[in-house]
């Protein structure tokens, strides 16, 4: 069963891609015809994620799901979270997001954060959502250039370098959107 991936980011698509491998096939929006850019009002990534692949599953009639995905700082008590495409601005780019975040964090000493990925799937109607969490701290400086957002500057646990200094394949091992991933495929299976 072929299943589309509710989402305008490239980059999600080829995460989630060569985390799935072989697994299942995914439709893109184009494949489906679908060009517009997908709703997202709600507040959280749960609301927003379901709000994504419902739009899809309404307008469209297929099997889909979303991700809905967030950095969560601790010291900005949990922002930039449901905000961080838009942190500095609806019209700003990455490098003004994460400079905002520096900023906002300079002179603190608890730079922990975790980013969030809440997966919502919608298969023959019914709703499941699949949360993945990968804990970590916020660098002072920027480092990589793989990736996307906020990945130069997020260390993941136990490891000496950012989300932008590993392959795809080694981000796609241990991050956020990977645990949600698994979460899917196991419900799939
Ligand atoms: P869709 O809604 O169309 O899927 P989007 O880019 O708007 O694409 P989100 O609403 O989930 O996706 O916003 C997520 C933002 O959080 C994204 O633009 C990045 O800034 C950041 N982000 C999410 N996952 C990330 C990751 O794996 N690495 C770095 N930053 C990430």
């Amino acid at each position: 069963k072929k299943l589309c991936f509710a989402t305008n980011n490239a980059h999600k698509v080829e995460e989630v891609q060569a985390i799935l491998g072989e697994q299942f096939e995914l439709l893109t929006l184009s494949q489906i015809g679908c060009q517009e850019e997908l709703p997202e009002t709600g507040n959280t990534l749960e609301a927003n994620s379901l709000q994504k692949a419902q739009y899809l599953f309404d307008h469209y009639q297929v099997d889909c799901f979303a991700d809905d995905s967030g950095l969560e700082v601790t010291a900005l008590g949990g922002e930039p979270g449901v905000f961080s495409a838009r942190y500095a601005g609806e019209q700003r780019s990455h490098a003004d997001n994460i400079a905002l975040l520096l900023k906002n964090l300079s002179g603190e000493k608890d730079r922990s954060a975790q980013f969030r990925t809440v997966i919502t799937l919608i298969l023959d109607g019914k709703v499941n959502q699949f949360e993945g969490i990968i804990k970590g701290k916020i660098i002072e400086e920027l480092k990589g250039s793989e990736g996307f957002g906020y990945d130069p500057i997020f260390m993941p646990e136990g490891y000496e370098i950012t989300f932008a200094e590993m392959s795809i394949e080694e981000k796609g091992e241990i991050s956020h959107r990977a645990k949600a991933v698994e979460k899917l495929i196991e419900f799939l299976k």
